[in-house]
Parts: structure tokens; sequence; C-alpha cells
């Protein structure tokens, strides 16, 4: 998300000639994370994670016996654990895996303030991995050759990891045919030939979409989604990036439906330090966004976050009043809003397909920010998500905390659910 909202701020830096804002330069190794995602944890001293050490070497193609295989996810889930605890200091961490980073150039080569957030990312996925990774790697263990079987088991148990039914019929579809074909002869490579089919659906649906920037005048996000799925948690972290990133940002506080929710947004407009919009419980929504719109340009704001309610008496009323908000908000502020933002809770599994779809009918969804990451099993419904949906996911939330939100980026999130090196995807 910040990416394409960076290109906004290129093209009126390049217009004002005088940038105001200097933004990270994204080819110096994508210093852009440690500017926008600061941190309790100190990012710069962050040693290279154990977990990154874990190699392809070590895969559990590699394990013989079920015993071998058990200590080696063990050993994984108390290097998760340690990163946790002991977040940048850890010295053990630094024997084993800088060793390991030795070993190939793309890898000493990465920021290390990079391999910190990736280390950080890989561990709070665990639940996920091992839904899924552990669980293949349980199922092709002690097997030489794919057979019929093996593909019936492997198909079920990437249903039931929220793959999602159509994914991993085609997934299987796939695999049976290259076995036909003798392109796939040993369980080994059909996990990297998932890999690699889990990561080319990710990477196709999270291609930026299309977006009109505004040639002047603030960019709104209208943040929608039902009840508790983590709306205005999120809206609290997103604007506390781009604070970080030096933009001028304004809270809406459209969820007039509950007292507590506009003192929730209140309180994260005070933690970043930001100015909220918002009337007193039970105003009209649409005048609040209203009202948000002209002081977002008359106080020459750069960026406007619209919470709104997820729940209201009832499912169509819901609907209507978001249609309604977005409605106004396009009268006032041409074009905008430039993006809908749907929160969807990752613990819900499929159920938040059908909530996508339901607000995609509504207000036109264009972004995805998936939250609860961390601690959920469900992990796989990005899958699912990137391949029925084909609306990009800009964030994943994986805590509750300030900093727990992160730019959805393909290739890291496949290496941290597969726990291998970001260098190898
Ligand atoms: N573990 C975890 N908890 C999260 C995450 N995002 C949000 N939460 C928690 O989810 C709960 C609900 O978050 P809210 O931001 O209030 O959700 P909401 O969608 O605004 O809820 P309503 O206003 O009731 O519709 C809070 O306890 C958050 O701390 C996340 O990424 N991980
Ligand atoms: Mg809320």
């Amino acid at each position: 998300m910040l990416g394409w909202f960076k290109k906004k701020k290129r093209v009126k830096e390049q217009e004002k000639e005088t940038p105001e804002i200097t933004l990270p330069d994204e080819s110096a190794g994508n210093p852009s994370q440690s500017q926008l995602e600061p941190s309790g944890e100190t990012q710069s001293d962050t040693p290279p994670s154990p977990q990154v050490s874990v190699t392809d070497e070590e895969s559990a193609s590699q394990f013989s016996t079920a015993p071998e295989m058990d200590a080696h996810k063990q050993r994984l889930d108390k290097e998760a654990e340690d990163i946790d605890t002991t977040g940048s200091t850890g010295e053990t961490e630094e024997t084993e895996s800088s060793e390991k980073m030795e070993s190939t150039p793309e890898e000493t080569a990465l920021p290390e303030e990079k391999t910190g957030f990736f280390s950080r990312l890989t561990s709070k996925l665990s639940k996920t991995r091992e839904s899924i990774v552990y669980q293949m790697d349980a199922l092709f263990l002690g097997k030489k050759k794919i057979d019929a079987d093996l593909l019936d088991n492997f198909e079920e148990l990437l249903i039931t990891s929220d793959i999602g039914v159509s994914t991993s019929a085609e997934l299987i579809d796939y695999a049976r045919k290259k076995v036909k074909r003798n392109e796939l002869d040993d369980p080994a490579a059909l996990k990297r030939f998932i890999k690699e089919k889990m990561g080319a659906y990710i990477r196709n649906a999270s291609k930026p979409a299309e977006l009109i920037m505004p040639d002047k005048g603030p960019f709104v996000i209208m943040v929608v989604g039902v009840n508790g799925v983590g709306k205005t948690t999120t809206i609290g972290k997103i604007a506390h990036k781009l604070m970080n990133a030096g933009q001028k940002v304004l809270l809406v506080a459209g969820d007039t439906f509950r007292a507590a929710a506009v003192s929730q947004l209140k309180i994260w407009g005070e933690r970043n330090g930001v100015e909220v919009v918002s009337k007193a419980e039970g105003a009209d929504p649409s005048s609040v966004a209203f009202d948000a719109m002209t002081r977002a340009v008359d106080g020459n704001f750069d960026v406007v976050l619209v919470d709104t309610a997820g729940r209201l008496h009832t499912q169509s009323n819901l609907m209507e009043e978001l249609k309604k908000i977005k409605r106004v908000i396009g009268k006032k502020l041409k074009g905008a809003p430039h993006e809908v933002l749907l929160v969807i809770d990752a613990t819900t599994g499929q159920n938040g397909i059908s909530q996508a779809k339901l607000f995609d009918a509504a207000v036109d969804i264009t972004g995805i920010a998936l939250t609860k990451l961390d601690g959920t099993a469900k992990g796989g419904i990005v899958f699912n998500i990137s391949k029925d949906m084909n609306i990009p996911i800009r964030f994943i939330g994986i805590g509750e905390k300030i900093e727990d939100l992160r730019d959805f980026e393909p290739d890291e999130f496949i290496a941290a659910l597969f726990g291998e090196p970001i260098a190898n995807t």
C-alpha cells in the first residue's frame, strides 16, 4: 500500500520541485522497511535470526524417521520463541545463523533490519506453518514416490489448512498432470512445485491495482469490514506508518454506532499525535465524513483514514450506510475514496471470502488488510483470497501492537511460511 502511496508523493514532489519530505529510496536494499516500521525492537541491532538459518538441506524430506522430524520441528518452534523473547540481543543467535548467512552472498547482502523483521514474521506465522508445511513434511516422510494416495491425502491436507477447496483442487490437478508427464517424481519436488504455485497465486493477485492518484488534495482511504476484525486497530497502525513516512494524517470516526468506537479511534489519534474528526454517538456517519473532507482539504492533509462501523441493526443497513458514506466522500472530493480497504480477520478462515464478496458488491473493495495472522493456523486463507478475489492484499496484521502491521510482500510471506531464508525465494 505504501508502495502506491509513495508514488503519489513522488508525483506531488516533482510538481512542487522543492520536496518537503524525503521518502525512502526503494533501490537501496529496501530501507523503507526500517523507516516505515519502527518498533519496540531495536531493528538495526537485530542479528540474523536462527530462523533464517533453516535451509533447504534441512527440509523434512531429508529426515528418515519421525522422531528426527519432531526434533526438527521442536527446534524451529524453540527458535521462533527465542526470537519473540530475546528480541535483538541473543548472542546464541549470532553464532549459528551468521555462519549459515555467510554461505550465500545474497543472504549476507540482506540488511540486518530486513532479516530482523523477517524473523519476526517467520515466528508469527508459526501456527500456519505448522498446519501447512509441517503437515506436508509429515505426509511426505519416508515416501520415495508420488502415488495417487499421496496426492489424495495431500489434497485433503490443503483443504483443511484453509487454502480453500477450489484452490487445493487446482493445485493438485496441476501436480497430477505433471506426475503423469513424468515431470514430477519425488515428494521433495512436489513440495517445491506447490511452493512455487502458491507463490504465483499471491504474486499475481498482489500486483498493485490501478489507482487514480489525486492531482491535488488528500488521498482518502475508507476502511470497512465486519465487527471486531481489526478496522480501528489497523487504522491506528497505518497512521503510525504514514506518520513515520512524514505524511500529514487525518483520522475520521465514521463509526458512530457505538460511543466506545469514537473514543477508541481518539486513543489511536493521541498515540500517533494525529487529529481526529468526530461527532457524538448516533450522529450520521456520512455527515462526519463530509465535515472531515472539508477539514482535510482546508488543513492540507496528505492522507485521510475513515473508520466505519462493522455492525448495524441489520446487514443491509450497514451496506447502505457504507454506500452512502462512500457517495458523500466522492461528492465532496472528486475521485475519493481512492482506496476502499476491507479488513478481514484471518482467524475466520473461509468466512472471510464471503465477507469480501459481500462488501465488494456494495462498495467495490480495492485492497485487503488481513489481520490476526499471528496465532492462527488459518493463514492458508491468503492463497484463497488471492486466487478467488483478485483484490490485492495490501497489509497483514501480525499482532496487537502499533508496529504489528506489515506491507504484504508475497516472496517474503512464502519464505516465512516455509521457514526458509528469504534470499532463496
Ligand atoms: N492478535 C491480533 N489481534 C489484533 C490484530 N488486529 C486487531 N487485533 C485485535 O482485534 C480486536 C478488535 O479490533 P478492533 O480494531 O477494535 O476491530 P474493529 O473492526 O474496529 O471492531 P468494531 O469497531 O467493533 O467493528 C482488538 O482486541 C485488537 O487488538 C492482529 O493483527 N493480531
Ligand atoms: Mg472499530
